[in-house]
């Protein structure tokens, strides 16, 4: 294992059918520590940090508002507490990298590079969204910035991840590419997951596995689903390297996947990252959440990721309240024109809805 914020989950699964501990085991509050010293990354690398998760912040705040609205329709699962899995792995990835994600995945698709308009106008339906309105929330999609999807299907990233790696380490201009998977630890509980975890090890292809573990899917705490929640022990298995890693903490996030990517690059061989976090939110617009005390979520929040990382940075003196004040207006601007641009967008002509469907009888 390389070197992180590693530490075992404690929690014990339930045998009995009653509702086992969730998400607030001594380990996992353990894991808020910040261990890393973020004067070593530097200022700007520091804020650039913030504004990533501030986007992702602001941009799903307003889809939530939107929803209630009914500009936003169909299913829609925020990311909001969860900010710093993505905003830690993205700044890792070169251009020539592949990103796969779940239909959790709005956070991911924004700071790979997609447009916020072009997500915005995705939410919306328009044709002027990323994946001309046809894909909606959980179905973003751009080509050009690599990323190669959310997902409606849990576990259904993993095996379209190895096999773009398989593709990568057979044509001569793909060497060294890496494919990154972000899923929820739901996943670990289908096949798929095993099947792409085994395919991957023995082939050595070059996949950086991201397990997102909030400690939920939808309403089952994952002690009452897995028998093993120390889920780096399932590597043994697939003879393949891991590591956990403070989920909360973007600068943990950030250190640890830079570590595995490089690893990944230069030995082709894949790599598994457990992050543990926390959603803030329902598991998506329908979930009234009887499955977690409301106590629980106000503790996490004490410890969410951009207000603990912006406390540590104000601490050591690398941020003050104008910074944050001005990094907030920039992302709600942003998020002021996509809305503006999503408004504005136009919906496909009826007679084009057949257009590149295949239809069988
Ligand atoms: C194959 C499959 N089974 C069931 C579902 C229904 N479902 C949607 S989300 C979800 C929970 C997944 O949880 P997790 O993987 O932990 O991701 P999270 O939502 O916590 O980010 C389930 C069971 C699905 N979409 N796909
Ligand atoms: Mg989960």
């Amino acid at each position: 294992m390389i070197a992180t914020t590693a530490t075992t989950t404690t929690a014990t699964p339930s045998t009995t059918g009653t509702p086992a501990p969730g998400g607030d085991t001594p380990a996992a509050q353990d894991l808020h520590r910040y261990a890393i010293d973020p004067a070593a990354h530097g200022r700007e690398f520091c804020l650039a940090r913030v504004a990533d998760m501030l986007r992702i912040r602001r941009m799903e705040e307003r889809c939530a508002q939107l929803y209630g609205e009914g500009k936003i329709r169909g299913f829609l699962h925020l990311y909001i507490g969860e900010e710093a899995v993505a905003a830690g792995v993205m700044p890792n990835l070169g251009p020539e990298d592949n990103v796969l994600a779940t239909y959790r995945e709005h956070g991911h698709a924004l700071l790979r590079g997609v447009p916020m308009k072009a997500i915005m106008a995705e939410m919306y339906g328009k044709r002027e969204g990323c994946s001309r309105g046809r894909g909606g929330s959980m179905h973003l999609f751009d080509r050009e910035a690599r990323f190669c999807g959310g997902n409606g299907i849990v576990g259904g990233g993993l095996p379209l991840a190895v096999g773009l790696a398989l593709a990568d380490v057979t044509l001569p201009q793909r060497q060294g590419a890496v494919t990154a998977c972000f899923f929820g630890e739901g996943a670990v509980a289908e096949g798929a997951f095993h099947e792409s975890m085994n395919l991957a090890a023995l082939w050595r292809l070059p996949v950086l596995f991201v397990c997102e573990n909030n400690l939920y899917a939808m309403g089952t705490a994952l002690s009452r689903s897995e028998a093993q929640i120390d889920l780096t022990k399932k590597l043994a298995g697939y003879d393949m390297a891991g590591a956990q890693v403070n989920g909360m903490n973007v600068l943990a996030v950030h250190d640890a996947a830079r570590q595995a990517i490089e690893r990944v690059r230069a030995t082709r061989a894949p790599f598994f990252l457990e992050l543990h976090t926390y959603r803030f939110r329902a598991h998506s617009m329908f979930d009234a959440e009887l499955y977690r005390d409301k106590a629980e979520v106000e503790r996490w929040k004490t410890h969410g990721p951009i207000h603990g990382f912006t406390a540590r940075l104000k601490a050591a003196g690398l941020m003050d309240e104008a910074d944050f004040q001005r990094l907030d207006a920039q992302a709600l601007a942003e998020v002021d024109a996509a809305v503006a641009f999503a408004e504005a967008g136009t919906w496909e002509p009826e007679a084009e809805l057949t257009r590149e469907v295949t239809a069988a009888r």
